[in-house]
Parts: structure tokens; C-alpha cells; sequence
């Protein structure tokens, strides 16, 4: 059996956490291991339905998509969430569920100009239309975090050789 561990991707909308994940864990897969992503998908459309974007709303958030991650690093599973969880606060009691060395935090860093641009799904320009409150980077924060083990570049790494950086760094600690 290997150790279990949280890939803990944090950063702006638009930034690749949620594709970044699932490249992660396609080669995680051709190594033959299970793993599960954690994402607004299957997260803010089922148990947390009924969730904002207000501050005590995304701990609500954090908080309980950690609690569920342990569950599933209990039950052996290599577990990636890809959420923005914006503070640090959350982030730091996301990490204090989870054993010393199962919390890996992945800053996926993009400059806010990219995001915005990109805007897959034209939410930037909603939020600057002031159609959508509290829109991380535009009317709410985002607390960049100060000691992740891992920040990715994804304005200047492809996705395939971000993927392999984690999954090298997975195997320098033995995880993988
Ligand atoms: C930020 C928002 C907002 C606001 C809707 N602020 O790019 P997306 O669409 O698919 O990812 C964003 C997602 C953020 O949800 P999280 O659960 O990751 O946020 S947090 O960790 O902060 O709780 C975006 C969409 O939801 N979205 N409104 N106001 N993103």
C-alpha cells in the first residue's frame, strides 16, 4: 500500500486548478493509483448546494470539502480538490484536519490579467459588470498562500509538464 495524501490546489477562477487536477491524476492512474477529485462539480452542485461566495459561506465551503478529503485519504484514496479557497484562515484549518504530510498545498499561480482574459465561462466580466458579487480577484480577495509546498506557474508551464512536477514531487516523499 502507498500513504495517502490531499493535492490541495488553490487560486484564482480561470487559473487551471480543475484541469490541472485531472491531469494529475491521469498519470496517477496509469501508475495504477486510486485517487478522486474533488471539485465545484460534484462538491457545489450536491453537498454543498445552498453555499455562497460570502466569507462565512466559502469556510462552510472549505471546511466541509476538507472533512470529506480526510474521509477519502482514510479510505486510502489519493484525493485532489480543486477549489479557490481563497483565505488562508481556511486553507490553514483545511491542513490542521489532516495529518503532518497529507496536506499538500498547490498554488496554482496565474497573473488576475490572464484569468481574466481567458474567462471561460465570462464570469470576470460579469463581476465587472457588478452581475455577480464578491467575485474573487475583482470585489473579494484571494489570500496568495505564504508556504505551499508546491506554486505552479500555469501562466508559463504547460499543463503535461505541471502535471509531471507534482507527480515528481510526489515521488521525492514517497507517495507515489
Ligand atoms: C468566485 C465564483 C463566484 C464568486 C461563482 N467568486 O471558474 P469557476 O466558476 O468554475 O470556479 C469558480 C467557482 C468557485 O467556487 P469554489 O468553491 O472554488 O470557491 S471557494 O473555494 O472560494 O469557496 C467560479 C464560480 O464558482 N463562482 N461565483 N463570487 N467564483
Amino acid at each position: 500500500g502507498h500513504k495517502s495524501c490531499v493535492l490541495w490546489f488553490t487560486g484564482l477562477s480561470g487559473a487551471g486548478k480543475s484541469t490541472l487536477a485531472n491531469a494529475v491524476e491521469s498519470l496517477l492512474h496509469e501508475r495504477g493509483f486510486r485517487t478522486y477529485v474533488l471539485d465545484g462539480d460534484n462538491i457545489r452542485h450536491g453537498l454543498n448546494r445552498g453555499l455562497g461566495f460570502g466569507p462565512e459561506d466559502r469556510r462552510e465551503n472549505i471546511r466541509r470539502i476538507a472533512e470529506v478529503a480526510k474521509l477519502f485519504v482514510d479510505a486510502g484514496v489519493i484525493t485532489l480538490t480543486a477549489f479557490i479557497s481563497p483565505y488562508r484562515e481556511d486553507r490553514a484549518l483545511a491542513r490542521g484536519l489532516l495529518d503532518q504530510g497529507e496536506f499538500i498545498e498547490i498554488y496554482v499561480k496565474c497573473p488576475l490579467e490572464l484569468c481574466e482574459k481567458r474567462d471561460p465561462k465570462g464570469l470576470y466580466q460579469k463581476a465587472r459588470n457588478g452581475e455577480i458579487a464578491d467575485f474573487t480577484g475583482i470585489s473579494a480577495p484571494y489570500e496568495e498562500p505564504l508556504s505551499p509546498e508546491l506554486v505552479i506557474d500555469s501562466g508559463e508551464l504547460s499543463v503535461r509538464e505541471s502535471a509531471e512536477r507534482i507527480v515528481q514531487y510526489l515521488h521525492e516523499q514517497g507517495i507515489v
